[in-house]
């Protein structure tokens, strides 16, 4: 299994090894371990990526060494102020930025002559980038139900605040917001179901985007509580898959009182303000992966 690959730069004295790894250093590279023994030494470089090209034809740069990165003028300028730091003047020796034909910029360095190394950066941002399609954490315009247990009301009264401190400030209005209250969270899955399957009627309370659930088992205090959570949560989950209506989960599972009350904003943060958050992004996600366009010009 090929795991790396390392190029070697014979540096033909003393100085020339001293100076290039001077100027390596110098430019943000991530220092490797090296070697110094009795019939050589090594000053190793590491990038994050490595490539070999083997090249027919015109050679994209000046250099056999092209290093690829971001902030392409910042770098040039880490690159003349080592050679003014070494009292040289850098004209001549580091060259001006300038276009390739593969869609990107350049620029050359030569810290020891005979050494010229080329840095290069794509003018398309996202060209070598991995791109992902995340969701947004804007609830503007979103529609939202929160369905909370009265069980552990001192618990979950806690994540209540906390979702709708997380909607409120994330641009939801108040009016989007509907809070539904059942006995316990046995009940909550039903509730959330019934909630995300609603057919909107002339004056009823239509479509919600997400469904927030919120309660509170704590073990010492619940009978059968695996029994229970694994029926809350398999419900939960059930309802999110059948319906498509994302549903975040905000049903802490706790050994004892203290520990409920630390994710409730004591001390672990509080569990309703992040279901509330995983809510809105479920809700921006999935609309951008129904419709790529959706936040177009958003
Ligand atoms: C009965 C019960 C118990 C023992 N413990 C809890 C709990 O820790 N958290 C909670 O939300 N609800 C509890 N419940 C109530 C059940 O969830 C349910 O509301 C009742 O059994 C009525 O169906």
């Amino acid at each position: 299994m090929i795991k790396g690959i390392s190029f070697l730069r014979p540096a033909s004295t003393p100085a020339a090894y001293e100076r290039l790894a001077s100027f390596f250093s110098a430019l943000g590279f991530t220092p490797g371990s090296g070697w110094d023994e009795e019939q050589s030494k090594g000053a190793s470089f590491l990038a994050p990526l490595g490539n070999l090209e083997i090249v027919e034809g015109v050679m994209p740069s000046v250099s056999d060494v092209m290093v690829e990165v971001t902030q392409l003028n910042a770098v040039r300028e880490a690159a003349i102020a080592w050679f003014r730091g070494h009292n040289e003047e850098p004209a001549g020796r580091v060259t001006d930025v300038t276009e390739t034909h593969w869609k990107s910029h350049m620029f050359s360095a030569e810290p020891v002559p005979g050494h010229p190394l080329s840095f290069w950066e794509w003018t398309d941002p996202l060209k070598g980038k991995p791109l992902a399609i995340e969701g947004d954490l804007s609830a503007a315009g979103m529609r939202f139900a929160i369905v909370v247990a009265r069980w552990n009301a001192v618990i979950t009264e806690r994540l209540l605040d906390g979702a709708l401190d997380a909607l409120l400030r994330s641009g939801a209005a108040r009016r989007h917001i509907e809070i539904v209250r059942v006995p316990g969270a046995w009940e909550v899955p039903a509730a959330a179901r019934t909630i995300a399957e609603r057919v909107p009627v002339f004056g009823g309370p239509g479509r919600v985007d997400a469904v927030i659930t919120l309660g509170c088992l704590i073990r010492g205090e619940t009978a059968h509580y695996e029994a229970i959570y694994n029926e809350v949560a398999r419900g939960i989950g059930q309802s999110q898959q059948e319906t498509g209506i994302p549903h975040s989960f905000g049903v802490l599972t706790c050994e004892t009182l203290e520990q409920a009350l630390n994710r409730a904003g004591v001390k672990a943060g509080n569990k309703g303000f992040e279901a509330a958050v995983a809510a809105i992004e479920m809700v921006s996600l999935r609309r951008k992966l129904v419709d790529p366009h959706a936040s177009e010009g958003a």
